[in-house]
């Protein structure tokens, strides 16, 4: 999936990136391997995983890299632990996806007190831009815009009653993917019955569709799910209860992930809005280009696409996760 970043200095190093030949790069055994501390969300999510797994292959020793690698199970508190322990560590670099937007301004200071640069790949946070180098991501408001486009069309003038399943509750893609939803819906017949957050996990899904369902029951006629796992932990609940998902009750999420798109190509879900997770090899050129006194973009967007059931079908042979 190729990826069209923003910015000329970050194409022209995602360039560089995608032919192998990175800023300052030459044999990486000749060379003193960058350290890198990672502070990954955690592992809730099939996104989350093919996020990993693509850090994993930027930040490998043959790229030049030691990778110190942190997952904190959701929990913020978790997470800065990870980064204080970093910047202890004296590591050249760090890297963060971050869990929830607040709580950063302190360790940031901290990192640039210790001259580590910060790079936030993911998710945005709520800190002065002087505390991290730059960010790579998705953009979630125009992730939610799309989302909610599709729905407004798809119900026209039905009234239409709607439940939505939250991300991780202060998280920049929950935030910006209800902000871009909520307002490209105004005006149409969907009138939301509830919202709760299922934390971006198949089980959370689940668990707050059954109460959903246990509430509302069969007049519940649309579900937005923030991201694929709980609309697929939804799958189960909707089932349990008698009803056809993608047909009793349509179902618009986010994240593209191969089990949402093959339960798009199966007819249980209605609409996935991609996010492209394999952010490692733009973060890696970003990391090295810094190290090596480049300017780069404060902020460098990753390419999103759609998918209705047939594009979905089209798309299941050749996608890489
Ligand atoms: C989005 C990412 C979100 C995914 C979820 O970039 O932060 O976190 O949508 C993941 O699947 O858990």
């Amino acid at each position: 999936m190729k990826r069209i970043l923003k910015g000329v200095a970050a194409a022209g190093i995602l360039a560089l990136a995608v032919t192998g030949i990175t800023a300052g790069s030459s044999s990486a055994a000749s060379k003193k391997l960058i350290v890198v501390g990672f502070a990954q969300t955690g592992s809730e999510s099939g996104w989350r995983a093919a996020n990993t797994l693509s850090m994993k292959a930027a930040f490998s020793k043959a790229n030049g890299f030691k990778l110190i690698f942190n997952a904190a199970d959701n929990k913020p508190e978790a997470q800065i632990a990870a980064v204080h322990s970093f910047i202890n560590q004296r590591v050249n670099a760090i890297v963060i996806a971050a869990v929830v937007v607040t709580g950063w301004d302190n360790v940031l200071k901290e990192a640039k007190a210790a001259k580590i640069p910060v790079f936030l790949e993911d998710r945005t946070i709520n800190a002065s831009k002087s505390l991290y180098a730059t960010w790579l991501g998705d953009n979630f408001l125009k992730e939610g815009t799309t989302a909610g486009l599709w729905a407004k069309q798809m119900v026209g003038s039905t009234p239409t009653n709607m439940v939505v399943l939250e991300g991780t509750t202060g998280s920049a893609p929950a935030i910006d993917r209800a902000k871009g939803f909520n307002a490209a819906i105004a005006g149409s017949p969907i009138k939301l019955l509830d919202s709760q957050t299922g934390n971006f996990t198949r089980a959370g899904g689940k668990t707050v569709m059954e109460g959903f369902l246990q509430k509302y029951g069969k007049t519940i006629n649309l579900l937005f799910a923030q991201n694929d796992d709980m609309g697929l932990g939804a799958l189960d609940a909707i089932k349990a209860a008698g009803l056809t998902p993608g047909k009793d009750i349509k179902i618009v999420s986010i994240d593209g992930t191969h089990d949402g798109l093959t339960a798009l190509s199966q007819g249980e879900f209605n609409y996935v809005v991609e996010c492209n997770p394999l952010l490692g090899a733009g973060v890696a050129t970003l990391v090295k280009a810094v190290l090596a006194g480049k300017s780069v973009p404060k902020a460098n967007t990753a390419h999103d696409g759609a998918f209705n059931q047939a594009q979905a079908t089209a798309a299941l042979p050749t996608r890489k996760y």
